[in-house]
């Protein structure tokens, strides 16, 4: 697929702000800093679409962009950072924390692991999504900070740790956009057409 077309839709607090026609929507989840905002940018094409930023917890509502006028992408708060030592589940504010339960436009998620380090909170929330049998795909990003030789053997590790089958985790870099084919044909026959 082709990202041709991409705008910022809207900030929402509340569930009952969601759009109401119906779209697919597909979540951007990670820990805070990994990258998720950058990667909105970087797969648009498009620096000023997301807010990004050096500090964690940059992202702190959910923020809906309208892609390709048939999808959406939803950009959520990052996880581990606000309270570290709680369940990953309590880390979201209430508003997240609905939208994941109760969304029935949510089709699945694009889940973003800093490619040179793998959590325990990267780890639940794969394990969650597995327990909800709610679709995913794992980016690794941050790949132009890796050895060339060291992301298959990423690759090969967070997969085995995981259990998670490697055709459904990509090394990208936003910077770079090392990959970004393989990407959009993930994003397309995974999530939008699964
Ligand atoms: N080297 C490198 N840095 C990146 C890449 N993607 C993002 N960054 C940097 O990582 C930092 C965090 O990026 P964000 O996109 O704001 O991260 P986020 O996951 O949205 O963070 P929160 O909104 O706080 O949860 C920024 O300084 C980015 O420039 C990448 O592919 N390579
Ligand atoms: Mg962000």
């Amino acid at each position: 697929m082709e990202i041709k077309n991409a705008i910022f839709y809207k900030t929402i607090m509340k569930l009952e702000e969601m759009p109401k026609e119906g779209l697919f929507e597909i979540a951007l989840t990670g820990r805070s800093n990994v990258g998720k905002s950058s990667f909105i940018n970087s797969i648009c094409n498009n620096n000023k679409l997301a807010r990004t930023s050096k500090t964690p917890g940059k992202t702190i509502t959910l923020n809906f962009y309208l892609i390709n006028n048939s999808f959406y992408f939803v950009d959520m708060p990052g996880y581990g950072y606000a309270s570290r030592e709680k369940d990953i589940l309590y880390n979201f504010s209430e508003s997240t924390n609905l939208y994941v339960e109760k969304r029935k436009e949510l089709k699945g998620f694009i889940s973003i692991i800093d490619s040179r380090t793998l959590t325990n909170d990267d780890k639940e929330m794969i394990e969650y999504l597995k327990h909800r049998s709610i679709p995913f795909i794992i980016i690794l990003s941050k790949i132009d900070k890796l050895k060339r030789n060291d992301i298959r053997k990423r690759v090969d590790i967070i997969s085995k740790e995981l259990s998670v089958n490697k055709e459904l985790i990509i090394p990208y870099s936003s910077y770079t956009k090392e990959n970004i084919d393989k990407v959009l044909n993930s994003l397309e026959t995974n999530l939008l057409f699964s």
